[in-house]
């Protein structure tokens, strides 16, 4: 006889049925505490009682053994039976991140760009293990997202108790997603217990540059510019001490005004410390570099000049306030505008007053329209001139 059930569910076992003989000729009589149940096989009683309910806790195979004693304390032989409990829980993921370069220490901040294992051997089932040797067991996929060094893509999937593997980038949070499936026993129905598990990864400050501008090192020259006129921007920049090289450095100056934004340089001259060009745009650490854009700015009035440097390895949580620096800039009229204006009006007055003596002139007589003169002298006058040319060419 063979028992199917599920664990976790109670059970109600009778054992009625039975019947003793005291003796021959004579029916013994089984009191309640007669009957004794074992339900795990290891002939250890488990439960005493007529009827009683049993829940099989963990999955397996199990033989339920049933001693059934009368009052006189004859003891009947056994009744048994096997159970075959079904696997229904999932395992309990669990993992440790730990560091070879700490005697496999356990962490749980790892370091940007660095190898760690990432180890799932603490997850415990009700039934199964992993298997090191391959073959059934449990059964553990690893879900990381981020880039990661030495492979491409943002989601990466790992298989195995314990895998290796290092984040290319710091990020406050990176979810960790365990996936440990069990083999079912019994039932063939596999369970999956899953862990999410979100990972700060430190960033590693010698791989990262950290520019800023030196304080009251903003110069414009000339402090106020005509509009159009070419002007330069200087400002010192600094790469932090125990940073990584500055090596990808982009430049900008801004011209901001009513709220508007506009870009109006992005290359500079590079010089270093003591004032020599520099023939590569990086910045060493700790190392001071002068900038000089060649610029003019467009539309007159007041803006605000902002130089903003940064380094693409620059994280962007060190790309702050110190990254920039702004000065108040008027933006004057040209010098030349007024004479221009001046000039103009004054020219309209002329031609005005000129008009004004040829309409008279004509009026009088005494000049004709130019329209009618050129209508009747121009063909007399062109033959002519025909003429000394054909003269040219055959002299
Ligand atoms: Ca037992
Ligand atoms: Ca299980
Ligand atoms: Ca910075």
């Amino acid at each position: 006889m063979k028992l199917l059930v599920d664990e976790g569910i109670p059970i109600k076992f009778d054992g009625g049925p039975s019947t003793d003989v005291a003796y021959p000729g004579k029916n013994g009589t089984i009191l309640d505490g007669g009957y004794s149940w074992d339900f795990n096989g290891d002939h250890i009683a488990d439960a005493t009682g007529r009827t009683v309910t049993h829940t099989f806790t963990k999955p397996g195979n199990f033989t339920v053994n049933l001693t059934v004693t009368d009052s006189v304390g004859w003891k009947s032989a056994n009744a048994s039976m096997t159970a075959l409990v079904n696997d229904t829980k999932a395992p309990l993921p669990a993992f440790d991140i730990l560091d070879s370069s700490k005697d496999w220490g356990t962490i749980t901040s790892p370091m940007e760009r660095k190898t760690y294992s990432f180890n799932a051997s603490r997850t415990t089932d009700d039934h199964d293990k992993y298997n090191y040797s391959g073959g059934t067991g449990l059964n553990v996929t690893w879900t990381i997202p981020g880039p990661i060094v030495g492979m491409t893509g943002t989601n990466h999937t790992f298989y195995g108790i314990n895998v290796t593997f290092a984040w290319q980038e710091w990020n406050s949070s990176y979810t960790v997603r365990l996936a440990v499936k069990d083999t079912g026993f019994g039932s063939n129905k596999p369970n999956t217990g899953y862990l999410n598990r979100s990972v700060q990864v430190q960033i590693d400050v010698t791989l990262h540059a950290d520019l800023k501008v030196e304080a009251g090192t903003l110069k414009l020259n000339p402090a106020d510019p005509e509009e159009s006129a070419q002007m330069t921007v200087t400002v010192n920049v600094t790469n932090k001490a125990g940073r990584a090289a500055a090596g990808n450095v982009a430049t900008q100056v801004l011209a901001i005004s009513g709220g508007v934004t506009t870009v109006v340089a992005t290359q500079a001259d590079w010089f270093d410390k003591t004032g020599n060009p520099k023939g590569s745009h990086s910045i060493a650490s700790p190392e001071t570099v002068t900038l000089v854009f060649h610029l003019s700015l467009s539309g007159q009035g007041n803006k605000t000049l902002q130089v903003y440097v940064y380094d693409s390895s620059e994280p962007y949580t060190w790309i702050t306030s110190e990254n920039r620096a702004s000065l108040p800039v008027n933006v004057r009229q040209p010098a030349w505008q007024p004479y221009a204006i001046y000039g103009s009006v004054i020219g309209i007055i002329a031609l005005f007053v000129f008009g004004m003596y040829a309409r008279r002139k004509i009026k009088a007589g005494e000049w004709r329209p130019l329209r009618g003169r050129r209508q009747k002298g121009g063909e007399e006058k062109e033959k002519p001139r025909r003429e000394i040319k054909e003269e040219k060419k055959r002299l």
